[in-house]
């Protein structure tokens, strides 16, 4: 995987690893030596490539690509495959096709230096002798948070940080969303015909989106750790929400916002709660009711939430999810419930299936009217799915925890 000499980076030639060392300090110092080169930024981008391979596999944990480089040369990549495995850098050490001494790793998130399911990485890349270590930012997990990054310093290895911070704030949003602000990553989905409405006439067929549109929604529900609904949606349709027909490591937990507990013992989700998890947030006052006792008795997880003018509160609901490390949030409806995420300004990214009919019918029961107040979507992309659209717009601003910091 040969690269032009041209874009070759210095940190990667070889001279004695002290000199070398003393070098990058020195260099590191003086602004104009922070900026970086082109070979870091496309070595960043193919760890980033590498890291998203691990989606939905890796979570809780965040998707870590790495690529190690020596005289110009990929002589080692790899990425966090899946949650409990090695670490991205212990990957790419093992694929490594020559001795990584002097070698400059580009790797995703700071390398860890804590002892979690597996050893510090920091320790792994010290003893392998590499020259410089490349990187976009801190990882906000306070067991590292700055600390992996200084011992690699302290043990002369070159540390630069700031490199494509943007793409890979992106790419590590869900993991930076909960730890930093404690509410998991939100997808909001929905299907809606041309004149906007999410739901169909009654007797007929529930389906707005096609074929192709329901199998991607499949895929999504795969990858995420949790799925929510209301439990109007529950009344409406009975849905199973689990991923079916597409490969996937587990069930995500079925999640329901339902104050008044009006689930129908009968649903579905109950039915099948001793197989695929199901929670559903109520009041503290619907504990303590028979209907409790049933559901529970079938398999279902009930967590009492406070309430204010008698719903249950967004906020503690969502805490509670990422209290239990789910990172990725898929939100399915219905309409009620996709007010409330997008009123409150919690929908990270909203996936819009639009289907190319018209429903007609009461635009304030069904529709999304008047929920974004003049909102510019951060970023957007559309692309076509079978007769449909699929329109993908990020609504909040990235992580602040992507900020670029350095240590001295
Ligand atoms: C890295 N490289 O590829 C990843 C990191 O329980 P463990 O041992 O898997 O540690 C999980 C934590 O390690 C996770 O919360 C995050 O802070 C960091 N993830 N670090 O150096 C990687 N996935
Ligand atoms: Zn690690």
């Amino acid at each position: 995987m040969p690269m032009s000499r041209q874009s070759q980076n210095k940190a990667t030639q070889s001279h004695p690893r002290s000199q070398r060392v003393a070098g990058w300090a020195t260099l590191e110092s003086q602004p104009s030596a922070q900026k970086l080169t082109e070979v870091d930024e496309s070595m960043m981008r193919r760890a980033l490539a590498l890291a998203k391979k691990g989606a939905g596999r890796v979570e809780p944990n965040p998707m870590v690509g790495c690529v190690i480089v020596r005289d110009g040369r990929v002589i080692g990549e790899g990425y966090h495959r899946r949650f409990g495995g090695p670490h991205a850098e212990i990957e790419a050490l093992h694929s490594c096709t020559r001795n990584p001494r002097d070698a400059t790793v580009y790797v995703s998130l700071e390398p860890c230096c804590h002892h979690g399911k597996t050893p510090p990485c920091t320790a792994a890349l010290i003893e392998a002798g590499f020259a410089r270590v490349v990187t976009p930012f801190y990882d906000p997990n306070p067991a590292v948070n700055g600390k992996g990054l200084r011992r690699l310093r302290a043990a002369g290895i070159a540390v630069t940080t700031g490199v494509l911070v943007h793409e890979a704030a992106e790419v590590l949003a869900p993991f930076l969303t909960t730890v930093r602000l404690g509410r998991p990553y939100i997808i909001a989905k929905w299907a809606q015909s041309l004149d906007g409405q999410l739901i169909t006439p009654p007797g007929e067929s529930k389906w707005i989106s096609c074929e192709m549109s329901r199998r991607t929604v499949h895929r999504l529900r795969a990858r995420v750790d949790a799925i929510l609904v209301g439990v109007r949606t529950v009344l409406a349709d009975d849905p199973l929400l689990t991923a079916r027909d597409v490969p996937l490591r587990r069930q995500a937990l079925r999640v329901v916002l339902d104050g008044q507990l009006r689930i129908p013992v009968s649903a579905k989700l109950v039915a099948s709660s001793k197989t695929t998890p199901t929670l559903v947030f109520t009041t503290p006052q619907a504990l303590n009711t028979k209907k409790a006792q049933q559901l529970t008795r079938q398999g279902v997880e009930l967590v009492a939430s406070k309430t204010r003018n008698g719903r249950l509160l967004l906020g503690e609901c969502l805490s509670h999810l990422a209290n239990r490390r789910v990172t990725n949030l898929l939100v399915e409806g219905g309409p009620t419930v996709l007010h409330a995420m997008l009123k409150a300004r919690l929908v990270d990214e909203a996936w819009a299936f639009v289907a190319p009919r018209l429903i007609g019918g009461d635009p304030q029961r069904c529709c999304l009217a008047n929920v974004f107040a003049n909102t510019d979507p951060r970023a957007a992309t559309v692309e076509r799915s079978g007769n449909d659209l699929l329109y993908r717009l990020r609504l909040t601003d990235l992580p602040r925890a992507a900020e670029a910091r350095r240590w001295k």
